[in-house]
């Protein structure tokens, strides 16, 4: 329909856009690296959401050009701010289900990261549970081979769905997301799950990031409770490449 053909037009017509919203080191307030997030101002629909994009591509055979531009376009800009803001900083990366398990999508994060003179440390790819379990051994497999190019991979939206630990120990995944619902009732009950799943992630040798950071007090709760980084509107929205280097003082 027409939502479909305004997509297919965007695509082709550089009418979609990336935001960039910052990962900070709760240890230290050192940025880490910024999750890619997808936007659309479309002159007819108005802002569409990613929450209505992504299903559209995905039924409408577009979500393979369309992850693979957003990829491409936050590897560009990585390129950059490992020059600007420091050399380790990385993007994230949202992967649909669809795309990663296309055969050859390990080959085109290769060549991307190539063609970008990337090494596979300035990429992390975020996947959610329900993506990967469907088919657990070539989840494993594809995950093996991206950590085998140095990208991270992070478990998205983690303790939301029907959540398991047992996908958790079969999945060689580097990173967990706590979903930010754990902060939002992190006095209510949050703050003892946030701390198990952080004790659990850890003897695992995982990172936890914790989404959805408004407050000032939470961003000092999560740290105390030794959460490796934060995200969230306190520490910044997602926001265009160009704002991003106006907050950070970046050299253009
Ligand atoms: O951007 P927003 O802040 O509204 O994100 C809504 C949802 O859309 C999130 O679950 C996010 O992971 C997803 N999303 C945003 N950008 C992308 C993208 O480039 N690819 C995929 N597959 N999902 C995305
Ligand atoms: O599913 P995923 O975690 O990729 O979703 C990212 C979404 O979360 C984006 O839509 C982003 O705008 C939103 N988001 C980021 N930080 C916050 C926050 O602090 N509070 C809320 N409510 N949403 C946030
Ligand atoms: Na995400
Ligand atoms: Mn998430």
């Amino acid at each position: 329909g027409q939502l479909e053909s305004h997509l297919r037009h965007a695509l082709q017509h550089e009418g979609l856009s990336v935001h960039y919203q910052p990962l900070q080191q709760l240890s230290s307030g050192r940025i880490a690296g910024f999750e890619a997030l997808i936007r659309w101002t479309s002159s007819t629909l108005g802002v569409v959401s990613p929450a209505s994009i992504i299903p559209l591509a995905e039924e409408r055979g577009l979500i393979i050009p369309l992850g693979e531009w957003v990829l491409e376009r936050s590897l560009r800009q990585i390129k950059r701010w490992r020059e600007s803001m420091h050399d380790e900083v990385y993007v994230s990366v949202n992967v649909s289900a669809l795309q990663f398990s296309q055969a050859g999508f390990v080959a085109t994060v290769e060549g991307m990261l190539a063609d970008a003179q990337l090494p596979g440390s300035a990429l992390m790819l975020e996947l959610t549970e329900s993506s990967l379990v469907e088919n657990i051994e070539s989840s494993t497999q594809t995950i093996n081979a991206l950590r085998n190019l140095g990208v991270r991979v992070a478990l998205d939206d983690f303790g939301t769905g029907y959540s398991s630990l047992s996908y958790l120990r079969q999945l060689p995944v580097d990173v967990l997301k706590i979903d930010r619902s754990f902060v939002q009732s992190i006095d209510d009950g949050g703050k003892a799950f946030v701390r198990a799943i952080t004790t659990l992630a850890h003897d695992l040798r995982l990172t936890v990031v914790v989404e959805g950071i408004e407050e000032r007090e939470q961003l000092e709760m999560l740290a105390e409770l030794g959460c490796d980084l934060g995200q969230g509107f306190l520490i910044g929205r997602p926001a265009q490449a160009a704002e991003i280097e106006r907050h950070y003082d970046l050299p253009i």
